[in-house]
């Protein structure tokens, strides 16, 4: 028997993915951007153990044992033991079956990137007790949620669309299969910046509400392709010049920029889930009291020194510099005390940094 465990951590998006060209293959709309939180704050940790003597493949989330027949799990499975065997790496293992138990330590789906955590760490794990080098399977990790390819890695990291060279029409028979083969591997994550390269940034997370959200991000996403018009601009338009002046701004630690692209491009998913048909309604409240909180320290600080963004879900999620943080939370928690909306600003990921 051979058993491996592997710890992932979540990443926040700062040029968000919302909407797919493949629902199948998970294959993005869009690029995108995230910052990789460090793991000793919010993670997955999953542990596979492989055996000639197991019957079948099983599965245990958060305690308790669910179906691996699950599509998006059993794609990642026999995708690893595909490559497995294709580089003749696990020898007699990629035969074996395997028990998997994977959990996270920050509550499940409220758009904290739960499933990220998740699927990465399942990938990572797998390919290791296989064998596998785990910077070649971020294109795996991708179909089992499209986030969890930026999971990958630590720092700040892209995921790219595919290629416009290899977009092409589906047909019949094995060049199809070809293709989609190099449509899949195509679309993979990247380290952009290296986590010791911008040391001192740091990520807040104020949990607003862990509940889970009433809409999935799959279903949300779909709908808003649907049927949103500002989406088309945003897609086409807006976040391949967004993307690179991201970039740009990561590489030369210029954080007002970093901030001010940060906070524009989540407000303009939240305006494209607001135009979608029938509405989409991630942030509450709190929320937007956070942003006009974040708005109004920045102007009293006298520069950008703050940036929110928030995901599928009402929870902000606050970059900022290091010196930054003992007055962003003295602050903080002056207009949200204890007894109102955040009950407790949450302080979970004060840096970044790879698995
Ligand atoms: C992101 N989100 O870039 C964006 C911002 C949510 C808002 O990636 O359908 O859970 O499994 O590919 O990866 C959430 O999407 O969706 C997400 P699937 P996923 O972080």
């Amino acid at each position: 028997m051979k058993i491996c465990t592997g710890i992932a951590p979540v990443n926040i998006a700062v040029i968000k993915y919302w909407g797919k060209k493949d629902e199948k293959l998970i294959l993005p709309m869009n690029d995108s951007i995230s910052g990789t939180l460090s793991t000793d704050e919010m993670h997955a940790k999953t542990s596979v153990a492989l055996s000639p003597d197991f019957t079948e493949d099983k599965l245990w989330l958060n305690g308790k044992e669910v179906s691996i027949h699950q599509p998006r799990v059993a794609v990642c499975l026999s995708e690893l033991r595909k490559l497995a065997q294709q580089k003749k790496s696990g020898g007699d293992m990629v035969h074996w079956k395997m028990h998997i138990c994977s959990e996270n330590n920050f509550p499940t789906a409220a758009g904290l990137a739960s499933s990220a955590a998740g699927y990465s760490c399942l990938v990572f794990t797998i390919a290791h007790a296989l064998g596998l080098d785990s910077s070649q399977v971020s294109h795996i990790a991708r179909q089992g949620s499209g986030s969890a390819c930026r999971s990958m890695f630590g720092g700040f990291v892209r995921w790219r669309a595919l290629p416009s060279e290899l977009e092409g029409k589906q047909s019949d028979g094995e060049e199809s299969e070809d293709l989609r083969r190099k449509q899949s591997e195509a679309s993979n994550a990247e380290q952009i910046i290296s986590e010791a390269y911008w040391g001192s940034m740091r990520v807040i997370i104020l949990v607003v509400n862990d509940q889970a959200k009433s809409t999935s991000s799959t279903d949300g996403m779909q709908r808003t392709t649907l049927t949103s018009t500002l989406y088309t601009h945003r897609v086409h338009t807006v976040v391949p010049e967004r993307c690179e002046r991201m970039e740009t701004a990561l590489n030369e630690k210029d954080f007002a920029t970093f901030a001010q692209l940060t906070m524009q491009d989540s407000n303009q998913f939240h305006a494209c889930c607001l135009d979608t048909y029938p509405p989409i309604v991630y942030m509450n409240d709190t929320s937007h009291a956070v942003v006009r909180f974040v708005h109004e320290f920045n102007t009293v600080a006298g520069g950008t020194k703050v940036a929110y963004t928030f995901d599928a879900g009402p929870n902000a999620c606050l970059y900022l510099l290091e010196d930054s943080v003992p007055l962003l939370l003295s602050t903080l928690v002056q207009y949200f005390p204890a007894s109102s909306e955040i009950s407790v600003p949450y302080v979970r990921g004060l840096k970044y940094s790879t698995t």
